[in-house]
């Protein structure tokens, strides 16, 4: 089946009518749904299915072994995301297996489907959890502790869908046996439509983190207590919003984004206890940190003024990363020579790159849209991107 039929397949599982677009979430329903759908497609195209400690599915063809050429991406998505960020690199992998078998090919070298887990760090909050658990590049306790908006931890639901919480953690067998990784994924951003391609080879994915802010302050009574009297955190929150916009315009190519805002209890006539909002910060080479302490002692000032404390937590940071020159560099040739692209958006290539020789296939997305609805990209085009997905694949495994 086409990429772009395989997306048709799932294209109604975890639909999320109050946001738009999908949610699917680590062993979450729609998630658990895609594993078995994907599980199912590798085994109709002859591959060993296993699901490693950490809850990444792996795809053998052939028998597992050294110097393993390895595709693919992931399946969960952030709240009302769009259909393709993850999918399509995994439905690509599908569809690539299923044209090199067609004419005949099989790998000389091992050769897996990987779908790793919770990329998004939409329920635990860490992203690329799956493949940061495999090279070890989070500890295994603190990610066994991640609780999710409902507190259940990472172990509990691990444990839920039968894996060992014990055994979470670096999988340096498992790691050793990859000789090269490739993931195909939408691009995030307009660049293609510009240059014209339907596909261009990955070269850097700038550094991103995530802090979280938790603004303390008195919840009271919203008629009762006149404004003078009021230890509110949604000010100093609310202008700790406005400083990550002001500080970030001021920074070379800095992103900065609050897309998650918790005030506690969350009633339209209490002022709230705490606030909680989470940063996602992203500026290439090394300067993240000095955005996020900026901002940081904005917040700090706007919680005194205010009566409230904050309280500043990393949860996430990955350095800027290149990918393989090498491989980089036979992407470009074997494919004709596409354009390179930068990303803003991490990935799980990203942090395999730190590891293995790595690389990433970008597919055109006309909207320049994602992580929403709009995100888009033409059958045409995702096909076109499954079959130069092959021919690297086969050129990779030969
Ligand atoms: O957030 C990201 O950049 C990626 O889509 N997980
Ligand atoms: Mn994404
Ligand atoms: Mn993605
Ligand atoms: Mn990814």
């Amino acid at each position: 089946m086409t990429a772009s039929s395989l997306l048709e397949e799932i294209s109604d599982v975890g639909r999320d009518p109050k946001r738009g677009g999908y949610s699917r979430h680590a062993f979450d329903a729609a998630e658990t749904e895609l594993r078995a759908w994907f599980v199912e497609r590798a085994g109709r195209l002859g591959l060993g299915v296993e699901t490693d400690r950490n809850g990444n599915i792996w795809a053998w063809w052939g028998t597992p072994g050294p110097d393993a050429v390895v595709t693919g991406s992931h399946l969960d998505s952030v709240p009302g995301g769009g259909a393709f960020d993850g999918p399509l690199g995994v439905a690509s992998a599908l569809d690539a297996v299923e044209i090199l078998q067609a004419k005949g090919f099989r790998p000389a070298k091992p050769f897996a489907v990987v779908v790793f887990a919770e990329e998004e760090g939409g329920r635990f909050g860490v992203p690329c959890l799956g493949s940061r658990l495999l090279t070890g590049t989070i500890d295994a306790d603190k990610a066994r502790g991640l609780r999710d908006p409902d507190g259940v931890t990472f172990a509990e639901a691990a444990a839920k869908t039968g894996l060992d919480p014990k055994r979470i953690g670096r999988d340096s067998e498992r790691l050793g046996l990859i000789g090269r990784f490739l993931e195909l994924h939408v691009e995030q951003g307009r660049g293609l439509i510009d240059l014209g391609s339907p596909v261009a080879v990955g070269n850097t994915v700038i550094a991103h983190g995530r802090w979280r802010f938790s603004f303390q302050g008195q919840g009271n009574h919203a008629g009762a207590t006149l404004i003078g009297d009021r230890r509110d955190p949604m000010i100093p929150a609310a202008e700790t919003v406005l400083a990550v916009r002001k500080l970030a315009k001021a920074t070379a190519d800095a992103r900065a984004t609050v897309g998650r805002l918790v005030p506690v209890p969350g009633g339209t006539n209490v002022i709230a206890s705490t606030v909680d909002l989470w940063l996602d910060a992203r500026v290439p080479g090394t300067a993240t940190p000095e955005l996020v302490a900026e901002i940081a002692k904005l917040a700090e000032e706007a919680a005194g003024q205010e009566g409230c404390r904050v309280e500043v937590t990393r949860e996430s940071y990955s350095d800027d990363v290149i990918f393989d020159d090498a491989l980089r560099r036979d992407l470009g040739t074997w494919l004709g020579g596409p354009p390179e692209l930068p990303t803003g958006a991490g990935h799980d290539a990203a942090i395999l790159a730190g590891f293995v020789p790595s690389g990433m296939l970008y597919v055109r997305n006309p909207t320049g849209i994602s992580h929403s609805p709009e995100e888009f990209s033409e059958a045409e085009d995702v096909d076109h991107g499954a079959r130069a997905l092959a021919d690297v694949l086969e050129k990779l495994s030969t």
